[in-house]
């Protein structure tokens, strides 16, 4: 029975006449205004989001500033509201639906505009909220106030698109698909809801192409045997780790890695050799994890006004560039990037993913090394500083595939704050089949904040806090314990 109801509910794939109303009317009110301070989050949809909207306001003739964050909380609100202090508005991208009672508490006498995807608190399920005694006025668009699931769904960029649609900008379709991929809202194997409308606006315009095929990253931008030797997500069982083993693989299917004109990528074979080559890999993972043998295969999204065989051709390595911009504390060039910047900034981005990488590869070695903890529903981790704060949930959310572990456990990473020695950085990481058991990440992340103190939310899939130190051991029993 439940099945079956499950099976009823019919997922929108594009948003009604009463949505679009009512995000046009948010729109206008955007229009209406002026001079803004403009702040999002620095992960690839935050970045994604910030792009789409610094695009719109350019496009609109406004004044504005921009600043990026890890997150939006009572530290990082001080920052805003000085910055705030000589603007009459501020726009919250990919965040503030969870903050507006610190909103709230901060700001009198302003404009704030949020553009958020994550669950708001039920009693700031609507468009507007007016706070008439601090003078000030919210204006807010969120999927939930939709009866739209922002998890899967619709990213915050894929919000920021919807918006700027309804004043006549449509330029950025392709970077808010960078921001729904990079948002894991194609984990099912496509994008789903919503998403699809924005999927066939950027068809329409003639800015992506879709299709089922390998997703392993670099099948546009790698080398075969590199697209396959530093194949993480998910690890490839003998090759992943071994140049070497993979072009010897290669060579056993009769694939060459290398043609008169250099090295071959993956994009570069011809469909019979594609088709040879994933079998192959598939394979291999059958043994290992069936798992990743289906995430193996799936919708990717191709960018079609970006160079052939470049990083920024594919949707899900344009989303790691901005990832690793924001994660290495440089997210401006992510924006740049997004806005067009094809020269000095992109380069200087080229390095940064470089950068981020081997931090991800010493990250993964720490974990080989040192193992993980186990509670009855979860796997942790405490680096300390071993791996930086702002990687800690990737490399959590990779040791499924990289240490082959049992899917009905989420997982916790620790991490000190590099920037308060008193505080730890938590990420926690769970996988779909969880989350249709009833796993939600963010509500346990905000249970667990609430009984040691700290702050904690998020998705059902991925989420976060920071807490303190003296907090981690019952942070982690009340985790084990919270009903599921
Ligand atoms: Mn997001």
């Amino acid at each position: 029975m439940k099945d079956k109801d499950k099976k009823s509910i019919t997922i929108k794939e594009k948003l009604d006449a009463d949505t679009r109303k009512q995000i046009k009317n948010f729109a206008e009110n955007l229009n209406n205004s002026d001079d803004f301070l403009l702040v999002s989050h620095h992960d690839a949809d935050g970045m994604a989001s910030c792009a789409i909207i610094s695009d719109l306001l350019n496009f609109l003739g406004k004044n504005y500033e921009f600043k990026i964050l890890r997150q939006l909380d009572s530290t990082t609100i001080e920052t805003i509201k000085t910055i705030a202090t000589k603007r009459a508005c501020v726009i919250f991208t990919d965040m503030g639906s969870g903050q507006i009672e610190l909103i709230k508490k901060n700001f009198s006498d302003k404009k704030i505009f949020i553009i958020d995807h994550h669950l708001p608190a039920i009693e700031y399920l609507k468009t507007e909220i007016e706070f008439e005694a601090e003078n000030l006025k919210i204006y807010h668009v969120n999927p939930h106030i939709f009866g739209i699931d922002g998890a899967f769904e619709i990213s915050g960029s894929g919000m920021c698109y919807f918006v700027a649609r309804e004043l006549e900008r449509k330029e950025m379709v392709g970077i808010a698909i960078v921001g729904a991929v990079g948002d894991m809202q194609d984990s099912s194997g496509k994008l789903i809801g919503v998403n699809r409308e924005i999927l066939s606006d950027g068809v329409e315009e003639g800015v992506i192409k879709f299709k089922k095929d390998i997703r392993l990253f670099g099948r546009e931008s790698r080398p075969l045997p590199y697209m396959l030797a530093y194949a993480t997500d998910p690890f490839i069982p003998d090759i992943t780790g071994s140049e070497n083993a993979a072009k010897d693989f290669l060579l056993s299917l009769g694939i060459k890695p290398r043609n008169d004109d250099g090295w071959v990528n993956y994009v570069d074979l011809k469909f019979e050799e594609r088709q040879k080559l994933i079998s192959a890999i598939y394979i291999k993972f059958l043994n290992f994890s069936p798992y990743a043998a289906k995430s193996l295969i799936g919708e990717v999204y191709t960018l079609l006004k970006e160079k052939k065989r470049t990083i920024l051709r594919d949707a899900k390595e344009f989303a790691t560039i901005l990832n690793s911009c924001g994660r290495q504390k440089m997210p401006e060039l992510g924006i740049y990037i997004c806005l067009g910047d094809r020269d000095e900034k992109f380069n200087e981005a080229l390095r940064v993913l470089e950068r981020h990488r081997l931090m991800i590869r010493r990250g993964i070695e720490y974990l080989k090394t040192n193992g993980l903890k186990e509670r009855n529903k979860f796997y942790y981790f405490d680096a300390k500083s071993a791996i930086d704060e702002n990687v800690v949930g990737i490399i959590a959310g990779m040791s499924y595939s990289s240490l082959n572990l049992n899917r009905d456990k989420f997982i916790i990473g620790l991490a000190d704050d590099s920037e308060d020695a008193t505080m730890k950085k938590v990420s926690a990481r769970a996988n779909l089949d969880l989350v249709k058991k009833g796993v939600n990440l963010g509500n346990l992340m905000r249970k667990g904040c609430a009984e040691v103190g700290g702050e904690g939310g998020g998705h059902s899939v991925a989420a976060g806090a920071r807490i303190t130190k003296k907090g981690v051991e019952k942070f982690l029993e009340i985790l084990d314990g919270l009903e599921i």
